[in-house]
């Protein structure tokens, strides 16, 4: 596989944050967490913690120099808990001590009085009692009054998705230091470095070039490391500050599951109105999204929900809502998607219940609607290059969707106790950050007098191969071997103000910021070539680590050509800037034109479902998707099938349970299952649709982490017309996920 660092990760030797080696004095941070989910704190006793061999110091909000404010978009979090807490597991203190074991055993003698109220978990309750945590959104296009009475069907109902943990194989953690002149070092598992740094540099006090952060990679992060990575680093930080001794925090996963946020559980009811030729005339949702106790980021994610509340369809007439309500849970945050396959499961609850009632497969409605070129999205950006319909053709062409549907009803007339269903998925998903000043990144070249190259951009490696994407980029830009360059850490000292590596827009970015470094420095060195052949400059190209002259190899290699560039004392050095164009939002008017580009494409999903037991296997994923000019297949496979699978993963066996006071149930791996080996679908295979790609791609080469995350949906509809052929008298609720258990219980429903 063409990823440098596939064989140090398969060996052990990739240095993830636990593996730094610790320095002399290193100390422990074990977080104290709130044990209920509401409430005022009435006392705290840390004496008996205190008291244990090995605790340096418990850390409370009044150790803070600075702002005891950690919110990213809004002030509305504490590092510690002030005078209330908010949602169980929120931190209330941090203890340091010799060893993590002695840390572990004084959080548990801390002693907290809470006068506990009664905790609100369920987003429409908040928002009855007008808990939201930001004013509401609304996306409109066309006429919705007027569209309903052209309507020849109207069909209503309520869907819910829920939330999604994470599961990063590695936990959140940081490592912090002391340095010169009053400054502090943090290594951190963060998306987000400068994110850290910001926030760091608020709470400890600190100008922000006293706060460096550093990033070598991540062991997986999924959206959970944009935001929550920040309250680990910043604790780390601060304690080390104060106490000038290195300070390590590693959450459990225990920990870890119960104090961070997920993705978001959203609520729905929604109203869609047909033609009778299917063509939908109007559509109109309101979502309830659980925020959790802070924003974190649920402002912008809740804007991605409404950028993507109709899905790959055109619908002429439309109105979408989403509430971001206040709950007593930890702030839900990223997640792969963000916010965008919440509003796609809605409009698919609403296109299967639309068929369900006319009797019709849910194919026919969703093809009859497909986005055209030169469609408007409800937020007012033209569709252009749109091949959601050439991915359903290709894929109805490669498949034979038909006779698949076919063979499904041959076997559930055939059979009793087993059942097959199908259905398709297709997904449109906008590329860049809905906010669009985000939309930018840096690079910094080093080409060293051997010709090595060392490059630092802003995007941090998580497991998604970004690094070997910049790697080939340069490679390819210079025309030198692979093995030349080395990708280094992600460091605020040498790429600053980066926005989150997040929106799977970390290639495109600063690849192409990357991109312009590497030409600046093409320029110069051709400029070098050519005084030493006695040349135009026009006249030299650079191939293979060689130097052409008119088309033609001279004897002057990379190496030679670098040695003579420093000795003529040409900056060897650049820097590069990337902002993408074209992009624009006008929130006052909820138009614009906020994306460089859509990824397209479409998956039909099959499942296998035993009626005895409620038990189900993921037959097949059949999938066409539009990756442009896909600039490493190798390592857009490992996103796909990762997407795919924990797309499943999310509509089906994952359910984050809570209970009515706000504890959370499925805190462990015995209680919360996740997609494994066995689960994945049996037959998982896509196509490229053959396109050119976009101009503002990374060399026309789409962007890939996020968008085969829905395809996971079509299990959801899968298994939801499975139950229907054994159970025809189901009253389906559109709720997800479809565990075993709810699968069962529909199973045997008799409304
Ligand atoms: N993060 C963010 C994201 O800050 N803005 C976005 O638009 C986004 N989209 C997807 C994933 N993370
Ligand atoms: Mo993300 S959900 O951090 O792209």
């Amino acid at each position: 596989m063409n990823n440098q660092e596939a064989i140090n990760h398969a060996t052990g030797r990739s240095q993830y944050l636990d593996d730094i080696p610790v320095l002399k004095n290193t100390l422990y941070g074990v977080i104290f967490g709130s044990p209920s989910a509401r409430g005022k704190i009435a006392g705290l006793d840390l004496s008996a913690a205190l008291a244990i061999t090995g605790v340096q110091r418990i850390f409370t909000q009044s150790d803070i120099p600075g702002k005891n404010d950690i919110g990213g978009i809004i002030s509305d979090e504490t590092l510690f808990a002030g005078d209330e807490v908010h949602y169980r597991g929120q931190p209330v203190a941090l203890v340091v001590a010799d060893s993590e074991h002695a840390a572990r055993k004084a959080v548990k003698l801390i002693k907290i009085g809470i006068n506990e109220q009664e905790p609100v978990t369920d987003p429409r309750l908040a928002k009855e009692k007008g808990h939201l945590l930001i004013p509401s959104r609304t996306f409109r296009m066309g006429d919705i009054s007027a569209a309903w009475n052209e309507c020849d069907y109207i069909v209503e109902g309520r869907a819910d998705c829920g939330a999604q943990e994470h599961l990063y194989l590695e936990t959140q953690g940081a490592y912090s230091y002391p340095v010169d002149n009053g400054s502090i070092r943090i290594h951190s598992s963060t998306q987000s470095p400068t994110l850290v740094q910001r926030i760091a540099a608020r709470v400890l006090s600190l100008p922000m070039n006293r706060v460096e952060v550093d990033v070598a990679r991540l062991g997986g992060a999924f959206g959970g490391k944009e935001d929550q990575a920040t309250f680990v680093a910043v604790m780390a930080a601060l304690s080390s500050l104060l106490l000038q001794r290195p300070v390590k925090i590693t959450l459990s996963r225990g920990d870890d599951m119960r104090m961070t946020g997920k993705r978001h559980p959203y609520s729905a009811d929604f109203r869609i109105g047909l033609t009778k030729d299917y063509r939908i005339k109007a559509y109109s949702a309101v979502l309830y999204q659980n925020g959790g106790a802070a924003a974190d980021l649920s402002p912008a994610i809740m804007e991605r929900t409404l950028f993507h509340s109709t899905n790959a369809y055109f619908i002429p007439n439309s109105e979408v809502t989403v509430h971001s309500c206040r709950t007593n849970l930890p702030p839900n945050t990223a997640f792969r998607g963000f916010g965008a396959p919440q509003g796609m499961f809605v409009i698919e609850a609403a296109i299967a219940k639309a068929a369900e009632e006319l009797n019709v497969p849910a194919r026919m409605i969703q093809k009859a609607n497909f986005l055209k070129d030169n469609d408007l999205f409800q937020y007012g950006q033209v569709a252009l290059d749109v091949n959601i319909g050439k991915c359903y053709m290709e894929l109805d062409r490669e498949f034979k969707i038909e006779q698949i549907e076919n063979e499904i009803a041959e076997f559930n007339r055939s059979n009793s106790i087993y059942r097959k269903g199908m259905a398709l998925m297709p997904v449109c998903f906008g590329i860049s950050f809905t906010n669009t000043t985000m939309n930018h990144a840096r690079a910094l070249v080093h080409i060293y007098q051997d010709g090595s190259i060392g490059i630092s951009t802003g995007a941090v490696e998580m497991g998604q191969g970004v690094n070997a994407k910049l790697a080939k980029v340069a490679a390819g830009a210079f025309s030198v071997d692979q093995g030349r360059i080395k990708i280094e850490s992600t460091n605020t000292t040498r790429v600053a103000n980066t926005s989150p590596t997040a929106a799977s827009t970390g290639a495109d970015l600063n690849g192409n910021a990357l991109l312009i470094a590497c030409n600046k420095l093409i320029e110069r060195l051709k400029g070098a070539a050519a005084i030493s052949l006695g040349c135009s400059t026009e006249e030299i190209t650079l191939h293979e680590e060689k130097v052409f002259r008119n088309g033609a190899p001279t004897d002057m290699t990379w190496e030679k050509l670098i040695r003579e560039a420093f000795l003529m004392r040409i900056a060897l050095t650049e820097n590069g800037h990337y902002a993408t164009p074209e992009i624009f939002f006008d929130k006052s008017k909820e138009k614009g034109h906020p994306f460089a580009y859509h990824v397209y494409g479409t998956a039909v999903v099959t499942v296998v479902l035993d009626c005895l037991r409620g038990i189900y296997r993921i037959e097949k994923v059949l999938i066409v998707h539009d990756f442009g000019n896909n600039l490493n297949p190798d390592i857009d496979r490992g996103q796909m099938e990762g997407g795919v699978l924990q797309g499943i993963g999310w509509m089906t066996m994952e359910e984050v349970l809570f209970d009515n006071e706000g504890k959370m149930l499925s805190d462990s791996l015995s209680t919360y299952k996740v997609p494994d080996i066995y689960f994945a679908p049996e037959i998982l295979e896509f196509r490229a649709l053959k396109t050119e790609g976009p101009g503002l791609a990374l060399l026309k080469s789409k962007a890939i982490g996020e968008p085969p995350f829905m395809y996971g949906i079509g299990a959801y509809f899968a298994l939801h017309n499975a139950i229907r052929s054994f159970n025809p008298s189901w009253k389906p609720d559109y709720q997800a996920p479809l565990t075993p258990e709810r699968v069962l219980m529909s199973l045997y429903d008799k409304k």
